[in-house]
C-alpha cells in the first residue's frame, strides 16, 4: 500500500474495512509511490508579507466600487523558484477586503484564468445571485459583478474560489483572500489596530522539484498533504513584533488540514472572536483547534517577553516542520495604549424553544465501485444535485439543525468541517455535550467530527433564496458533499 500514511489516516481506520468492502486491491490501483517531498525550505528566514488592502476604483453616496482581475502569476514562494498560482489580482493570497458594515460594495470579477470561476464571501449575508453558486461560473474571458450589503456584524470572513468540481483545485493554486467587517461596536474597543492587526491566512501545500505546486486529491480523500506551511502565502515566516500586544485574525484556508494552535512559550492565546465576530468576553487557552475555513481571533501580548525573544506558533496537531507555522521576534519596544476589555460583544443565545423544526442531516461515506478509493462523499444519501432543493427554511425562522457524521457504512470516516452559506449559527452541544469555548460564539463552519452529532441554531436573516451548504473538505465538496437548501 503505497498511499502515504497520513492520507490513510485522513480515510480513517481501514483495518476493518478491508473485511467489509474489497478495498485493498482497489487501495493498490489506487495507490501510487510516495510522493516526492518538496525543495526543502529554510523557516523563520523570510519576513512575513501582509496582503494589502485593496482600494475602491470608484465609490458614490450609498456604495463602493471594486475591480478584481483573476490571473496567473509567477511568484517566488520557496528561494530560488518560480511558481505560477492563480490569483485574484494576481496575488496569493488575494488583496484583503476591509469594509464597513451597512456599506454595500460592488466587485466586478475579471476572469483571465483558462477555466470557468466563481466567487464566494465566505461568512457573509449575501444575495443568492452574489453567493457564488457552484454553477455561477463566470467563463475565461468574462467578468460578474458581485453585491455584498455588508450587513453582517464586524468578523473576519473570506473569499475564495467555489466552482462546481473545481473548488479545491483553484483555491490550492491559489484563490482565496480576506475580507475583513468593521463596525460601530468595534471601533469604541481598544482593541489593537491599524498595523497591530494582522490577518494569518494558514495553508499547508506541496511543490515538486521546479516549484510549481502539486494537487493530488487522492481520489477525493482530501488533497496530499503539504510538507510546507505557508502564512500569507510565505512559508514558515518571521515577523518582526515590538514588545506590546497584537490582534491576529487567523485563518484556515488549507483544503483538508486541520491545525491546532499554541505557542512554543506556552504562553495562552487570548481569544477574542470566532468566525462570525467577537465573543461576549476573551478566554486565554493554551490550544486552539481549527478546521478548515475557520477563523479565530486571538490577541497576543509580546510585553512579557525580553527584547530578543522569538516565539513560536505552533501547530500542536502537526510533527516536525509540520509542528511549526510561524516565528515572532520581539524586536524592539513601543508603547501600547491597547487592551482587551473584560467585556468584548454580546452574542445572542437563542433558545431552543424559539425554534420552529429540527432538520437532520447525515454526511457520511457511501460505498461505491465506481470510484478509488470505493466512497464517495454524501449528504443524507445523496449525492449533490443542483436542481435538488433539500430544505425549505422560512425567512425569519429559527431552525435547529442536527449534523451526524455518519460511521455506520465501514469504510472508515473522516471528519467534515460543515460549513452553510448565508447564516451564522450558534452550537447547542456536541453528542450531547456543551462546546468548547473556541467555538461558542458565532459560526459558519463547524467541524463535525468522527462519530460525532452536533446540534446547531440559527435564525434564517438576510435574503430568500437558494443556498448551500457543503463540507470544506475541498475534495469532498468537489465529490458532491454539498445540499441546496432554499430560504422562503
Ligand atoms: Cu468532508
Amino acid at each position: 500500500m503505497k498511499v502515504s500514511r497520513r492520507a490513510l489516516l485522513k480515510l480513517g481506520a481501514l483495518g476493518g474495512a478491508a473485511v467489509a468492502l474489497p478495498l485493498a486491491p482497489t487501495f493498490a490501483s489506487f495507490g501510487k509511490d510516495q510522493p516526492a517531498p518538496s525543495p526543502l525550505v529554510p523557516r523563520f528566514t523570510r519576513a512575513l508579507v501582509i496582503p494589502p488592502v485593496i482600494r475602491p476604483v470608484r465609490r458614490t453616496a450609498t456604495t463602493d466600487f471594486y475591480e478584481v482581475t483573476q490571473k496567473e502569476a509567477r511568484v517566488e514562494i520557496l528561494p530560488g523558484l518560480q511558481t505560477t498560482v492563480w490569483g485574484y489580482e494576481g496575488m496569493f493570497p488575494g488583496p484583503t477586503f476591509r469594509v464597513r458594515r451597512g456599506r454595500e460594495i460592488v466587485v466586478k470579477q475579471n476572469n483571465l484564468l483558462p477555466d470557468g470561476v466563481v466567487v464566494h464571501q465566505h461568512g457573509g449575508v449575501t444575495p443568492a445571485d452574489s453567493d457564488g453558486y457552484p454553477t455561477d461560473l463566470i467563463p475565461p474571458g468574462g467578468s460578474r459583478e458581485y453585491v455584498y450589503p455588508n450587513g453582517h456584524r464586524a468578523a473576519t470572513m473570506w473569499y475564495h474560489d467555489h466552482a462546481m468540481v473545481k473548488t479545491g483545485d483553484h483555491v490550492y493554486k491559489g484563490l482565496a483572500g480576506f475580507y475583513i467587517v468593521d463596525d460601530e461596536v468595534e471601533d469604541r474597543l481598544p482593541l489593537p489596530r491599524g498595523r497591530y492587526d494582522v490577518p494569518l491566512m494558514i495553508q499547508d501545500r506541496r511543490f515538486a522539484a521546479d516549484g510549481s505546486l502539486v494537487f493530488d486529491p487522492l481520489g477525493h480523500i482530501g488533497v496530499i498533504d503539504g510538507d510546507v506551511l505557508l502564512v500569507n502565502g510565505v512559508p514558515w515566516p518571521r515577523f518582526e513584533v515590538a514588545s506590546r500586544k497584537y490582534r491576529f485574525r487567523i485563518l484556515n484556508g488549507s483544503n483538508s488540514t486541520q491545525f491546532k494552535l499554541g505557542l512554543s512559550t506556552g504562553q495562552p492565546l487570548t481569544l477574542i472572536a470566532t468566525d462570525g465576530g467577537l465573543l461576549p468576553a476573551p478566554v486565554d487557552l493554551p490550544a486552539i483547534p481549527l478546521a478548515m475555513a475557520e477563523r479565530v481571533e486571538v490577541v497576543l501580548d509580546f510585553s512579557r517577553y525580553p527584547i530578543g525573544s522569538r516565539v513560536i506558533l505552533e501547530n500542536l496537531d502537526g510533527a516536525g516542520r509540520l509542528g511549526q507555522i510561524m516565528r515572532f521576534d520581539v524586536v524592539r519596544e513601543e508603547p501600547d495604549d491597547s487592551a482587551v476589555p473584560a467585556t468584548l460583544r454580546p452574542v445572542e443565545s437563542i433558545p431552543e424553544s424559539a425554534a420552529a423544526r429540527t432538520r437532520d442531516w447525515v454526511f457520511g461515506p457511501r460505498a461505491t465501485m465506481s470510484a478509488s478509493p470505493p466512497v464517495e462523499w454524501v449528504i443524507n444519501g445523496r449525492e449533490f444535485d443542483p436542481n435538488r432543493i433539500d430544505a425549505t427554511p422560512r425567512l425569519g425562522d429559527v431552525e435547529i439543525w442536527r449534523i451526524k457524521n455518519a460511521t455506520e457504512l465501514n469504510v472508515g470516516g473522516m471528519d467534515h468541517p460543515v460549513h452553510i452559506h448565508l447564516v451564522s449559527f450558534r452550537i447547542l452541544d456536541r453528542n450531547g455535550v456543551k462546546p468548547g469555548p473556541y467555538e461558542d460564539g458565532w459560526k459558519d463552519t463547524v467541524l463535525v467530527p468522527k462519530g460525532e452529532e452536533v446540534r446547531l441554531i440559527m435564525r434564517f436573516e438576510g435574503d430568500r433564496g437558494k443556498y448551500i451548504m457543503h463540507c470544506h473538505n475541498l475534495e469532498h465538496e468537489d465529490a458532491a458533499m454539498m445540499t441546496n437548501f432554499a430560504v422562503v
